[in-house]
């Protein structure tokens, strides 16, 4: 039999994901659940032929430059490869793979919970009853009240995967379904969601009244919703964001949200997590979440069992099923 391969594993991934992949490489946990420093990250590339790495750490041009010449794959434990310096890793031939498809739905349903959420000011009202100093004192037909989501129209910038799944959602509660994409959808797909594309995001933030982020973190992508563009929102509109903190300007998000000249926003990543700007945490009409989107027990099992498929297909010396490629960004 052929030697196991050394596989590296950032953090603590589920038990089930971790005694499968024991059994079937010579695999490395960190038990401790500590994110490493880029200097153990430098360590670990230099031993490993495989890195199992999260979101959380940066495989940058510094560390992927000091990998030794065993590394041949980086099997990333997550969807989004922002993490990952994508152009050293193929100019040092190292393979990287993702999790497509295994957090879809868990995605789509945290951003309709958040496109629900900040309109209805579901947060406001639980946290309301909940704070002891506020005793209730009763319904009234004029407190409390928030916007109507039915027949309003959302704006969803990214349709792939996850966009599609929140428009399946979006399309059952009576939202008008409009998207911005690099390229159209095919006709069928369009008219099964009787969507509305803009090629120009500026004229669809014009019109919307919700603006679902569902787009990677790309070179291309960074500040896409830019201080210019979120100006662009009618004073009624409110953000969400399940994707990354890095597509919106946030220090411009903030001040719009301070000022009153957009809505509200929907919150479940930073542009500098784990530190989140205060700004926005200050402010009622912002409903943040600590990057949850996809935190189920069952796609965290799935996302694991997405890894042990890339690895052994590396492994046997066949191609792994997930490989990113730069272009496909
Ligand atoms: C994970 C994510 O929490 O997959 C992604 O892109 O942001 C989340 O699902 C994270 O990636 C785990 O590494």
């Amino acid at each position: 039999p052929t030697k196991k391969p050394v596989v590296i594993v950032t953090r603590k991934l589920p038990d089930v994901v971790e005694t499968r992949m024991c059994e079937l490489f010579d695999t490395k946990l960190n038990v401790e659940d500590k994110p490493m420093t880029q200097a153990q990250l430098v360590e670990a590339v230099k031993t490993a032929d495989v890195l199992v790495p999260t979101v959380t750490d940066r495989i940058d041009r510094a560390v992927l430059t000091q990998a030794g010449p065993r590394l041949r794959l980086i099997a990333n434990f997550g969807t989004g490869v922002d993490n990952v310096d994508l152009d050293t890793a193929r100019n040092r031939s190292i393979l990287v793979t993702n999790t497509p498809g295994v957090l879809t739905e868990d995605t789509a349903d945290m951003t309709m919970a958040l496109i629900l959420a900040v309109p209805r000011r579901l947060a406001e009202g639980a946290a309301y009853m909940r704070d002891p100093a506020t005793k209730w004192s009763g319904w009234s037909p004029t407190w409390m009240l928030g916007h109507r989501i039915y027949g309003k129209r959302l704006g969803i910038i990214g349709m792939g995967r996850i966009g599609r799944a929140v428009a399946r959602r979006a399309q059952a509660f009576g939202l008008q379904i409009h998207y911005h994409n690099r390229r159209r959808l095919p006709e069928d797909i369009e008219a099964e969601f009787e969507a509305t594309f803009w090629e120009s995001l500026d004229q669809m933030l014009t019109r919307v009244d919700i603006v679902s982020i569902n787009c990677p973190h790309t070179p291309a992508t960074y500040h896409l919703l830019s201080a210019r563009r979120l100006r662009l929102l009618k004073p009624s509109a409110y953000v969400v964001n399940t994707a990354r903190g890095e597509v919106i300007d946030e220090n411009e998000l903030a001040r719009l949200l301070e000022t009153g000249a957009i809505a509200g926003a929907g919150l479940d990543v930073f542009e500098n997590e784990p530190v989140v700007n205060p700004r926005l945490l200050a402010s009622e009409r912002v409903v943040a979440l600590p990057h949850m989107s996809s935190a189920t027990i069952e796609g965290r099992i799935d996302m694991g069992e997405k890894v042990i498929i890339n690895i052994k297909a590396f492994a046997d010396g066949h191609a792994p099923p997930d490989r990113v490629h730069v272009a496909m960004l």
